[in-house]
């Protein structure tokens, strides 16, 4: 195909549009016997939780979850939590603690410092970063319940030095996966809330009489929880909206099929919206991870996850070298990107939009979804442009601090006090005057 038409598969549709998917929208509709677009939904939970609390998160987990919440199951008890330590793998356990031992270092790197400057005539200029107080970590229900994504959410607040970390997490019947509750007890959070979808962000958001608000809201979940903290945004804060996980490749003729294949279908059986993309300047390359990929299908047990995905939203192009590839790469913004090059770090450079790069062979994308130690929470859907990964920033704020000696005023106060008056802003002008024994009628 042409370089065009490469491009235009790989501009993403921006979020609003993706949120009318039809499949979606029918599937709730019913519930009202109206027809609710998400977004008309979406907004009409969030009213209605922000204004009658519990009583509204209830009403919503009753009859879009199906499950009964009261105010003595919201919350995930003690018994709950050695129930669940019980009855895991203790080897998955360990793995889980190095995972974090390498997330916790790291984040232990990425904390920015608080700093202060001396300026002329002793005057002090500085910048405080400071912790956020409480944040609500959305965790997704069903398949998508990753203890993973639990470490990766909560170990930057922990390092950033949040007060507080509440957690959403939606049950089917009940119960939630004892891997999640295992890790969010041994990293010390113990208020966990059995609630989930758009009425669980609003409780975060606006607080109820049993869940606190809190400041910020970050981890990913589906339509309706990304919707909701878009509509929540503003009165909280939150880390971006997320998409469908997404993996580009960018390989030469030195690339393994064989390789090319796994790393995309390790992505595809996330979600059948998934998107597995391969570019390469190398047309046998393309041809033989087409079958390879066929190959290694067959013998997934998310055979028909993955199988969707790839046949929706899978995609190889062959470009006429691999400047075209990189550019095509960038355009698309993808939250992975591998370089499967012979000179990767060669090629780094050149690359300005991915939530996470992986370079060369031996880094494939699990390798940064379980263990390295960076976060696995990216932006999406070409959002790289101007989203960042989660980071121990994320959860944090900066102040600026600003103290002057009376003759470093002194000497700018003329500036100071020509500006105020341009802009017609006398009392600008007098605060800085009655400081110079000017005005004496206001002293
Ligand atoms: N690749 C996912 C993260 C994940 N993978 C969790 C496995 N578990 C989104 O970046
Ligand atoms: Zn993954």
């Amino acid at each position: 195909i042409g370089i065009e038409v490469a491009e235009r598969l790989l501009k993403k549709k921006a979020f609003d549009e993706l949120t009318l998917n039809d499949r979606i929208r029918q599937s709730n509709v019913e519930i009202f016997g109206e027809d609710l677009s998400p977004i008309d939904l979406v907004h009409r939970i969030v009213r209605d939780v922000r204004y009658k609390g519990d009583e509204a998160l209830f009403h919503y987990t009753k009859l879009l979850d199906h499950v009964d919440l009261t105010p003595k199951n919201l919350m995930v008890s003690e018994e709950e939590f050695q129930a669940a330590e019980r009855s895991v793998n203790p080897d998955v356990v360990a793995s889980l603690k190095k995972a974090a031992d390498n997330i916790f270092s790291y984040h232990e790197e990425q904390k920015p410092r608080s700093w202060m400057t001396y300026r002329a005539h002793g005057s002090i200029l500085g910048q405080e970063v400071l912790p956020l107080s409480r944040v609500g970590i959305y965790v997704p229900g069903g398949t998508a319940a990753y203890p993973s994504s639990v470490l990766m959410n909560a170990i930057p607040a922990l390092v950033a030095g949040v007060g507080e970390i509440i957690m959403a997490v939606p049950t089917k019947d009940g119960i939630i996966n004892p891997y999640v509750l295992v890790a969010a007890h041994f990293l010390g959070i113990d208020k966990i809330f059995k609630m989930g979808g758009a009425q669980a962000i609003a409780a975060m958001a606006y607080g109820t009489e049993i869940v606190p608000r809190v400041d910020k809201i970050t981890g990913p979940g589906n339509i309706f929880v990304t919707l909701a903290k878009k509509e929540v945004y503003g009165h909280v804060d939150i880390d971006m909206l997320a998409g469908p996980s997404e993996i580009l490749i960018l390989a030469d003729d030195s690339a393994s099929p064989q390789y090319i294949a796994a790393d995309l279908l390790s992505q595809a059986e996330h979600d059948p919206l998934a998107s597995s993309i391969l570019i390469t300047d190398d047309r046998s390359l393309a041809e033989n991870t087409m079958s390879e990929v066929q190959r290694q299908l067959e013998v997934l047990p998310r055979k028909d996850i993955a199988g969707a995905s790839i046949e929706d939203n899978g995609h190889i192009i062959v470009t006429e070298n691999m400047e075209q590839a990189i550019a095509l790469a960038n355009v698309s913004g993808p939250e992975h990107m591998e370089l499967l090059v012979k000179e990767p770090f060669h090629m780094l450079p050149q690359i300005r939009c991915a939530g996470a790069i992986f370079v060369g062979a031996y880094s494939p994308e699990p390798l940064g979804d379980y263990f390295a130690g960076p976060n696995h929470v990216l932006p999406t859907g070409g959002t790289a442009r101007f989203y960042s990964v989660l980071n121990v920033e994320t959860f944090m704020k900066r102040t600026s601090i600003i103290s002057y000696t009376q003759r470093a005023l002194d000497e700018v106060s003329d500036d100071i006090i020509r500006l105020a008056e341009a802009e017609g802003l006398d009392a600008h002008a007098r605060a800085i005057q009655i400081r110079r024994g000017e005005h004496a009628e206001l002293s």
